[in-house]
């Protein structure tokens, strides 16, 4: 099978029909073979309805309908597993992707050899409220990361199958999926100018806490990529060198004591900031070694992906 779109949707009935007879007329003007994979997150507005009668109608749709509300990242995450076309294309359920894209898509990962194509809205028609915030989420992500994306949350991108057999996606992790692919070892990473339309039907889904989360989950995908594995050497370092200096300050203290005779070094500052470090790193490198025995027990401990053996 050429292509698997996964579309996951939250209340999204009214736009669903429309897209499914786009995608359907592109898939035959360029001939794929396609399966479209809807993944219903528990819709309270009669989309799973409209999935069925998709169904009915088109063998090539897929539909699965989860029992309550888990977030878009589930949504892909088990989609994602679904697939079985060699491309697979994600994109937003409400129409502001157009189905248009995927043959250029579908050649970019096939010919041009990328992991993955990240679709980014150049010209975007969405309020002023998210426009800016999300200029200023890409800078962060594109410097922290190192991977160098202009819209890293687009919904409309394009993996090798590989890509997501390999990645997993959870909690609102969405967002970086570019990072993790990358952290999982598929650096061949492009991107192309998309179109991007207003929404027709229907309201966004994402309000305010997606400034929260969003952040929170950028660290712990950046923290899990490089010390995942060697948890200490993250905790270890950093409580090395703050009870060092904790010590440091300290150890200056009672010289001045013991050889200056000077009195009241109990009421100084650096004595209380001693204190502090000591105690801070300390626990830095308690929370190391706990680290260490989490992720020894874990069942992932040995788990690597690897590409080949001959
Ligand atoms: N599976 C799943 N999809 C969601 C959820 N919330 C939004 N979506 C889908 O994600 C896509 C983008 O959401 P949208 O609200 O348009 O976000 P915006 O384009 O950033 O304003 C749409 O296809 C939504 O149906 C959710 O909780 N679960
Ligand atoms: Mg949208």
């Amino acid at each position: 099978m050429n292509i698997s779109l996964v579309i996951p949707l939250y209340n999204e009935a009214e736009s669903l029909p429309e897209l499914h007879d786009w995608i359907v007329r592109v898939m035959q003007k360029h001939d794929y073979s396609y399966e479209i994979i809807f993944i219903d997150d528990g819709s309270k507005d009669g989309s799973w309805q409209v999935i069925e009668q998709l169904k009915s109608a088109n063998p090539d749709v897929r539909g699965v309908k989860f029992r309550r509300n888990y977030g878009k990242s589930a949504g892909l995450n088990v989609g994602f597993e679904h697939t079985s076309g060699d491309v697979i294309i994600t994109m937003d359920a409400d129409l502001q992707d157009s189905p248009e894209e995927i043959p250029e898509l579908y050649r970019m990962i096939k010919d041009e050899g990328f992991d993955l194509v990240s679709g980014w809205k150049k010209k975007r028609y969405d309020p002023i409220s998210k426009t800016i915030p999300t200029k200023l989420y890409n800078y962060v992500t594109s410097k922290m990361s190192g991977l160098h994306l202009h819209d890293m949350n687009c919904g409309l991108k394009a993996y090798r199958s590989d890509v997501v057999k390999n990645i997993e996606v959870y909690g609102e992790m969405h967002r970086y999926i570019p990072v993790i692919a990358k952290w999982a070892g598929f650096t061949n990473i492009g991107e192309k100018v998309v179109q991007h339309q207003a929404r027709k039907y229907g309201v966004t889904k994402f309000g305010l806490s997606r400034f929260i989360y969003g952040p929170l989950d950028l660290f712990s995908i950046m923290f899990m990529g490089k010390f995942g594995k060697r948890p200490m050497h993250f905790f270890g370092v950093i409580g090395t060198f703050i009870s060092f200096g904790g010590l440091a300050l300290l150890g200056w203290l009672s010289i001045e004591k013991l050889f200056f005779y000077t009195i009241g070094i109990a009421n100084r500052p650096a004595f209380y900031l001693g204190i502090l470090m000591v105690i801070v790193g300390v626990q830095l490198f308690i929370a190391g070694f706990l680290g260490e025995l989490i992720s020894r027990s874990a069942t992932e401990r040995n788990t690597y992906k690897i590409t080949e053996v001959i």
